[in-house]
């Protein structure tokens, strides 16, 4: 019926499944309430959910410390509740996208054991080395002066097996080696079993990391001062000119998209897709999508809109998309938008809750796909959480339960306590107060994704049917159109003035949707060639 492969036009939902549906009462989220929530996915157009890692963990990181890649952790399931939960998902025609942690394991996986006695084959499964002398003091040193994501440094001694071992992000996440083939063939074979087990892609995490250089005599350059932060235990103080986006990464993800391609040939089905998580320059995420003649990632995750403030204007949206389609659409490639994660503060905090809704119409109206962070489409906000002891994450904030009633934990948890508070907001800011609500955040969500699946927002191929411009300082339009002509106008007031605009077409057109704080109703007509004004925050498709 089209040419658009099912992702290339995706509403993508991720989903932090410590804070999802709780099924047993213990307060925290897990796969069989996942599972229960489904429908929700499908009532408000979600295509594909992508889920935070739900693997056998310590938890140390939230499960991006995995000790057991084959297994589901405890506190989430069973197989054989991921197996019902793929089984639900495939009936509703849901895709689901697993999170793939290939960078590291967990200091408690068997590997690292194995490596750390030098068990036959695991010797070199992590980076080892010896480190080096100082020649002043004679003490031993770090290889290089490598800092990790979360500060301090990036190898750490271990007294069992005598040597420094590399690890990027925390102490309990001790990077892979990659160089190994070994490690290699053991991540294919990962993808494998969750391929059989019937995922439809794979969000692939920290892709920059995954390879480090190294000098042909062994050893380690140090990396230089960036100038971005005076504090020399801060990540930000190198340029990760070694740690970060080698050659070798970018073959890597070539690779691993053949691979996904060898499996759809051989079992059939529709196309497995691959999602990188890369904080890189739009230059380097290019490159992970491809070379001309190799493909890669088909979503190499968009991350400029999380940048924009509560002060962006319409011209620094502008901005940011240009930034973005430049690089990506000389290559004729599909776009893709990401809302927030489990990373960043949500677009409530970032940009101030008046913006939720335009931001949500704003990635519905661009052509590609779209990702969406739980509870984004509802407007939930950050919760300040306290910060104590060695287990406070300055990330809980934006992790916080989901909001679907005004019951009891927001109906997340029939448990006592919840692992994370509910936002005390959830009384007004939840999924079945908003069902009830014209204009809620949740109908506009629901109105955009609706849209998002018709005819003129799937013609987004760089032939045309899509433009976008700054009308003034504060106003953003994004036009589509399709084949027959249907032309839909999207006006978008990021300020807090009432913006007056004149001129904007010859043509009159239909209001389709509106947003709350909008004078303008569904139905009513518009002449573009005489004046329209536009409320402060005002976002309408006509
Ligand atoms: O994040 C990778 C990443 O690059 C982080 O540095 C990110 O910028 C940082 O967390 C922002 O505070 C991924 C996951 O999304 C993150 O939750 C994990 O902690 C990390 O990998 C390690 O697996
Ligand atoms: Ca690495």
């Amino acid at each position: 019926q089209s040419d658009v492969d099912w992702w290339e036009n995706a509403a993508l939902y991720q989903i932090y499944p410590r804070s999802f549906q709780d099924s047993n009462g213990d307060g925290i989220g897990d796969l069989k309430g996942i599972t229960t929530r489904l429908t929700y996915l499908k009532e408000i157009g979600i295509t594909a959910t992508w889920l935070s890692p739900i693997f056998t963990s310590p938890m140390s990181d939230f499960g991006y410390d995995i000790s057991n890649f084959y297994d589901i952790d405890p506190i989430f399931g069973t197989l054989a509740d991921f197996d019902d939960l793929i089984a639900k998902a495939k009936e509703l025609k849901l895709k689901i996208i697993l999170d793939f942690v290939p960078n590291h394991s967990s200091d408690e996986c068997e590997w690292f054991d194995k490596s750390v006695n030098r068990l036959e084959g695991y010797d070199d499964f992590y980076v080892w080395d010896d480190g080096k002398v100082n020649a002043e003091t004679g003490e031993r040193e770090p290889p290089s002066n490598w800092i990790s994501v979360f500060g301090g440094p990036q190898w750490t001694w271990h007294e069992t097996r005598q040597q420094y071992f590399l690890h990027q992000f925390q102490v309990k996440q001790p990077d892979l080696n990659f160089s190994n083939p070994m490690v290699k063939e053991h991540m294919l074979d990962v993808l494998k079993f969750w391929l059989d087990r019937g995922v439809d892609g794979f969000r692939i995490d920290a892709v920059p990391h995954i390879y480090e250089y190294r000098y042909a005599n062994g050893s380690y350059p140090d990396e230089p001062v960036s100038g971005w932060s005076s504090d020399p235990g801060a990540y930000e103080y190198h340029d990760h000119i070694y740690t970060k986006d080698q050659p070798a990464t970018v073959e890597l993800m070539y690779e691993w998209h053949e691979f996904l391609e060898q499996y759809q040939a051989e079992n059939g089905g529709d196309t497995r897709v691959l999602l990188a998580e890369a904080y890189s320059s739009v230059e380097t995420l290019s490159a992970y999508y491809g070379n001309g003649t190799r493909f890669g990632t088909q979503l190499p995750m968009n991350f400029q809109l999380m940048y924009l403030s509560g002060y962006s204007t319409a011209k620094d949206v502008v901005g940011s998309i240009d930034y973005w389609m430049d690089t990506m659409w000389t290559t004729h490639q599909t776009a893709n938008w990401v809302v927030g994660n489990h990373d960043t503060q949500r677009v409530a905090d970032r940009m101030g809750a008046h913006k939720v809704d335009l931001l949500n119409v704003i990635v519905s109206a661009l052509p590609g796909a779209s990702v969406t962070y739980y509870g984004e489409e509802i407007g939930m906000s950050n919760v300040d959480i306290e910060c104590t002891g060695d287990s406070c994450e300055d990330r809980d904030g934006e992790r916080t339960p989901m909001q679907w009633s005004p019951g009891v934990n927001a109906e997340f948890s029939t448990g006592e306590s919840t692992w994370l508070p509910v936002n005390p907001d959830y009384e007004r800011i939840n999924v079945q107060t908003e069902r009830g609500v014209a204009r809620s955040s949740l109908q506009i969500f629901k109105g955009m994704q609706k849209l998002k699946s018709s005819s003129a927002f799937l013609s987004f191929k760089k032939a045309g049917g899509f433009s976008y411009e700054a009308v003034n300082e504060q106003v953003l339009q994004i036009i589509r159109t399709n084949k027959i002509n249907e032309e839909y106008r999207i006006l978008i007031n990021m300020g807090n003035n009432m913006e007056v605009l004149e001129g904007l077409s010859d043509k009159t057109y239909e209001y389709i949707l509106t947003t709350a704080y909008s004078t303008h109703y569904p139905g009513q007509t518009v002449d573009l060639g005489e004046r329209i004004v536009l409320m402060p925050f005002e976002a309408i498709v006509l």
